[in-house]
């Protein structure tokens, strides 16, 4: 549930509107949902007149590019900025080389469930799907204004982090503002097909590669973005090229691996569960984190064999202790 009281709400609103010039950050590595949120909050402030940057240190995918506001990324802080939001960022380490140089976070907006609440203020609804489903939400609260450009942005971030509507935490309340950001001139079918659907033809060609090494076992579906296939079909995206989603389509399995191997022995590894069994307490167990359905980890000075051996033993573990514990429930009693 929301912890958007009247009280934080109202000390959010008068931070912002008392602001010189407010950076709004994002995480590391950043999703559809983290930029359309950072997007989305820095384009309602400029059109309240407020002065409003929106950093981030990292490439950003091309499925992006068109995204207003996107041109306008800064790669870092700007000095004159005096007040500082992180938005979709769970804890302060996410938000990657930024963090680095400031020494707080003065408001906090996010809807994952493992956020720390590191900022002076912290909007955290973990009901939302989607970052950009709370902002949108809020934004009434917070007296800014739904233009079409915060519309866009925030309707890609809610139809990425919900892969188009169809995850489990997409609610009534997900749809309903998502129309209203349609109402508001978000253009839904461009949104969709840009950000999930298409592809480069290099990503299909590693799609091929990692479809060729799948592996199943016990419920448990894994396969590996190699170093050589991303040399091989020149793909120079910098995440998994979205193979975890291809293998949850996988019928009969209770969670998908993939392990994207990086330069300077990283592994990369995605966790998707499919029936309801937790990841996130998978991906901590590496110094990772994300949602129940769906979490990541970096590991650091490893081989991808050696990654794969540790964490797929792990992630089996955990998967045979989850399904012990919730069958030997009567049947009926299960609660979720
Ligand atoms: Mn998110």
């Amino acid at each position: 549930m929301p912890d958007t009281n009247d009280q934080t709400l109202a000390a959010a609103r008068n931070l912002l509107a008392s602001a010189r010039h407010v950076c709004v950050m994002s995480h590391h590595n950043p999703d559809g949902d983290a930029l359309g949120s950072m997007l989305g909050l820095t384009l309602a402030l400029q059109a309240a007149g407020i002065t409003a940057t929106a950093a981030l240190a990292d490439d950003i995918a091309s499925r992006f590019d068109t995204l207003p506001g996107r041109a306008a990324i800064s790669a870092s802080v700007p000095p004159s900025a005096d007040v500082l939001v992180a938005v979709d960022a769970a804890d302060f380490a996410r938000l990657g080389k930024l963090g680095a140089g400031i020494s707080q976070v003065h408001l906090n907006i996010d809807h994952h469930l493992s956020n720390t609440r590191y900022g002076n203020i912290n909007l955290i609804d973990t009901s939302s799907a989607a970052t950009a489903q709370y902002l949108a939400e809020l934004l009434p609260g917070l007296k800014l204004e739904l233009t079409t450009d915060v519309a866009t942005c925030l309707l890609a971030g809610i139809v990425t982090d919900t892969l188009g509507f169809r995850t489990a935490n997409t609610t009534p309340a997900t749809l309903s503002i998502s129309q209203q950001l349609i109402a508001a001139g978000a253009p839904l079918a461009d949104i969709y097909d840009r950000t999930l659907h298409r592809r480069s033809l290099a990503a299909l060609r590693l799609w091929g590669d990692s479809i060729q090494q799948i592996e199943q076992r016990d419920g448990l579906v894994h396969t590996s973005v190699t170093l050589a296939s991303k040399a091989t079909h020149g793909y120079g995206g910098t995440g998994d090229g979205d193979v975890v989603t291809l293998l949850t389509a996988l019928e009969n399995i209770d969670v998908a691996v993939v392990f994207v191997e990086h330069k300077g022995r990283e592994v990369k590894v995605s966790w998707r569960a499919n029936t309801g069994f937790n990841v996130a307490s998978v991906a901590a167990m590496f110094g990772g984190g994300g949602h129940a359905a769906a979490s990541g980890a970096n590991l650091l000075d490893t081989t991808l064999a050696d990654a794969r051996t540790l964490v797929l033993a792990r992630t089996s573990a955990a998967l045979r202790e989850w399904k012990q514990a919730t069958s030997q429930q009567p049947a009926g009693s299960r609660s979720s």
